[in-house]
């Protein structure tokens, strides 16, 4: 293709980006395996975000690439999925907050990648280069702590008191009891939760 032809399509795909941010619809990537979904921020966006974090993880937490990253994470750490609930969810909790950098949304948007494209791209790049915002790897640790027979989810928060919620964590039953997992601050003890004005958890939804 020579500069015109190139320059031109550049311009559509500017041109269809501007119409879809109009229409306020945003827009889908097919990935690999998965997809990622992005769209504007507007007083919508959380209950798209909730739709997408519940469906992603009705569909997608027994993906093949969920699957292996979370067999690979424990087998790095001598570990079987199902032996140990708590023990499993720790090691798959430290692996997704400190092994994967905090990579934030695009300025205005909401940027969600699914688990199993998520999954897919740390299998296939160099270990600490692929990662996430909150939903995504709030995502992705919900997916794999099911992956490995865990009941986990999605839970929304609302950590500075403003009314509206600004974080996103996993949580996850063990021994009959819901346990938050931080997934962006490394080192963030598993169990932790930051004080919160409101909270809307998506494990109640699950199946
Ligand atoms: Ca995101
Ligand atoms: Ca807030």
């Amino acid at each position: 293709m020579n500069n015109d032809t190139l320059a031109l399509l550049g311009l559509g795909a500017a041109a269809f980006i501007g119409w879809s941010i109009l229409r306020n619809s945003g827009w889908t990537v097919k990935g690999e395996v998965g997809r990622t979904e992005v769209f504007p921020v507007n007083k919508d966006s959380l209950k798209t975000v909730q739709g997408l974090a519940h469906d992603y993880l009705q569909s997608e937490s027994h993906s093949l690439p969920v699957q292996t990253l979370t067999q690979q994470v424990l087998a790095a750490e001598g570990v079987r999925a199902n032996e140990n609930h708590r023990q499993t969810a720790m090691i798959l909790q430290r692996f997704v907050a400190d092994k994967m950098p905090f990579i934030d949304d695009p300025q205005g948007f909401e940027k969600m990648v699914s688990p199993a494209e998520l999954a897919q791209q740390v299998l296939t790049h160099p270990p600490g280069t692929i990662g996430g915002d909150c939903d995504d790897k709030a995502v992705l640790l919900a997916a794999m702590a099911r992956s490995a027979g865990i009941q986990a989810s999605v839970t929304f928060l609302d950590t500075d008191g403003d009314g509206e919620i600004d974080h996103a964590m996993t949580v996850m039953i063990l021994d009959g009891a819901p346990v938050h997992a931080e997934t962006t601050i490394p080192g963030a003890p598993f169990g932790w939760r930051p004080d919160a004005a409101k909270e809307e958890s998506l494990l109640s939804k699950t199946e």
